[in-house]
């Protein structure tokens, strides 16, 4: 496979909302970040994902976009945007944006147009249909709940909306669309960006009359005119968000000699703690099971061969904290928060790290409805209770899954807000914040944080970490995930007890050194050796 940077590469993901707030509003903003590229540049990442920083009346922060080519006012303006690109360049740092184009914003000035008359030029930018028998036209429902039509007064027809009634999906099938979207991606490309995450790029190929969503039969055809109208030829990052990506249609996805992107963020791991089956979603909580985690994410490590690239991911901004939700967020937070750290960073693919997984932030569990501020999170509450469910179950729901829990602002410092604000901020601060934060992590040389920087580095001095073969050892305890990396003569064994209990393996021979570890570890081990609560550590054999 011909090499390129994003090969190489460590990904930081910031939700601009919750990073660093600059004017007291209560709001992060892009003053925020340019103010911590240094710290980012001392964590040693390489490009920064931006979740959306675009126009937008934020009914799904960010995510419904009014303007592909403006600022969101309460980020800041698009000179702060040009200052942000050209001081992440100066520390080798690429700006990744948002790429939001299943959907628009039911602001953004093409669906004004569209939903104004049935002819209006604008009207096939969208997607409407006439009622059948006086309902919605099918079954589609909504992400956010619901069906996925809503009936407009004004025209008499209904328009899809797969995420919020605020959030009408694009048509994809007409062929100005998709050139104003590639001429907005080159507006961007024109400014410098690294490249571009792709919102819920798998549903452009729906065919919404058949009830089909995700891969639908032009989604690859679309991509690959995609690739040739904007970044195709170009040294840019690419990775589309597919929920319904098995390995097979990752591969054609980011099969290089296919042209269509660099990777995809592939979701299986993500399902194994939810019941699965007709109206089961990640609502209807079942505990993981790891030698299922182990089976899953091998198969992506071995599956995709020559032919494609993985993305490594636990946590993004819809996702639970990965210390609370498969570590142990009281007793062993340290110890299984650099344990998932260095179970993943010694994988094959290009790893994601999400704003505050660096310090082990956790999850912000709420007691009442009211505090909750995502649109995902209140709609299925409503819909959920006016089905039947109780309160409680559904706050519990809510704080194992709900995606406020990644929202909550970021944690710098033991001041007022952890430093993220001197305002009030937008979202409920983690009153943890007083014991992690950035600066006691940056203190300490034994932090979380301390483990994320060295796994970088050890990415960046060591070819194995970048291209090594992948090896599951399969003889192992059911919480022990332990796996090589071959490459050149030379292998690494990573171990990870993924268990508040002891378990013992045994490895074999005795290697020339422990690479990295989050227990102290003051000789090799080998022979029969007892692993401690979340332990984790990596050997290395042959020549170093
Ligand atoms: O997410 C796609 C998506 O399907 C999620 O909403 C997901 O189902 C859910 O959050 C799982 O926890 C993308 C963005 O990442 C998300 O923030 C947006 O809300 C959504 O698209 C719509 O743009
Ligand atoms: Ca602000």
């Amino acid at each position: 496979m011909e090499k390129k940077w994003w090969h190489q590469s460590v990904v930081y993901q910031i939700y601009p909302r919750s990073f660093q707030d600059t004017n007291g509003d209560g709001i992060g903003d892009l003053n925020g970040i340019i103010q911590r590229l240094d710290y980012l540049e001392n964590l040693g990442i390489d490009a920064i994902w931006l979740s959306p920083v675009y126009q937008s009346p934020n009914d799904d922060n960010g995510y419904d976009i009014s303007d592909y080519e403006d600022i969101m006012a309460e980020f800041g303006t698009m000179a702060d945007m040009d200052r942000l690109l050209a001081e992440a360049e100066k520390r080798g740092i690429k700006i990744i944006m948002d790429l939001v184009v299943n959907h628009t914003s039911d602001e953004h000035a093409w669906f004004v147009e569209s939903r104004k008359s049935k002819d209006n030029p604008y009207r096939d930018y969208y997607i409407w249909r006439d009622a059948v028998n006086g309902d919605v036209p099918n079954g589609l429902r909504s992400t956010f709940s619901g069906t996925a039509w809503e009936f407009d007064e004004q025209t008499g027809q209904y328009f899809l909306h797969l995420f919020s009634k605020r959030q009408p999906d694009l048509n994809w099938e007409n062929e100005t669309v998709r050139q104003k979207v590639y001429e907005m991606m080159n507006f961007w490309i024109d400014k410098g960006v690294g490249g571009f995450r792709m919102d819920v790029i798998d549903l452009i190929g729906k065919v919404p009359d058949q009830e089909i969503t995700g891969n639908g039969p032009k989604l690859h055809e679309y991509l690959q005119e995609m690739n040739k109208a904007t970044f195709g030829g170009k040294d840019l990052m690419t990775v589309g968000e597919t929920w319904g990506a098995t390995p097979e249609i990752a591969k054609l996805y980011s099969n290089p000699e296919r042209h269509e992107l660099s990777m995809v963020f592939q979701f299986e791991h993500v399902g194994l703690d939810q019941e699965h089956g007709e109206g089961k979603d990640k609502w209807d909580l079942k505990p993981l099971s790891i030698p299922e985690l182990k089976k899953v994410l091998s198969k992506w490590q071995v599956s995709l061969g020559n032919e494609g690239w993985n993305s490594l991911f636990w946590n993004n901004h819809d996702l639970p904290r990965i210390v609370s939700r498969w570590g142990n967020d009281t007793a062993y937070r340290e110890e299984s928060a650099k344990l998932f750290a260095i179970l993943l960073h010694m994988m094959k693919g290009t790893p994601y790290i999400y704003q505050g997984e660096e310090i082990g932030m956790t999850n912000y569990p709420i007691s009442d409805i009211a505090e909750a501020e995502d649109i995902e999170t209140i709609n299925m509450y409503r819909e959920r209770r006016s089905l039947g469910f109780t309160n409680d179950e559904l706050i519990e729901s809510i704080n194992a899954k709900g995606r406020d829990n990644a929202r909550t602002p970021m944690q710098w410092d033991e001041s007022a807000n952890g430093g993220f604000t001197t305002g009030k901020p937008w979202l409920h601060v983690n009153p943890n914040y007083k014991d992690i934060n950035v600066e006691n992590n940056l203190a300490d040389p034994n932090s979380i944080f301390h483990t994320y920087k060295k796994l970088i580095a050890l990415r960046k001095d060591h070819e194995l970490v970048v291209w090594g073969e992948y090896e599951l050892l399969d003889d192992t305890p059911d919480d022990v995930f332990a796996y090589k990396r071959i490459f050149n003569g030379e292998t690494w064994l990573v171990v990870a007890n993924i268990s508040a209990k002891e378990n013992t393996i045994t490895v074999p021979a005795k290697g020339e050194k422990v690479i990295i570890a989050n227990y102290d570890m003051p000789e090799v081990p080998a022979g029969d050796v007892t692993l401690r609560p979340y332990e984790a550590f990596v050997i290395g054999f042959g020549k170093q």
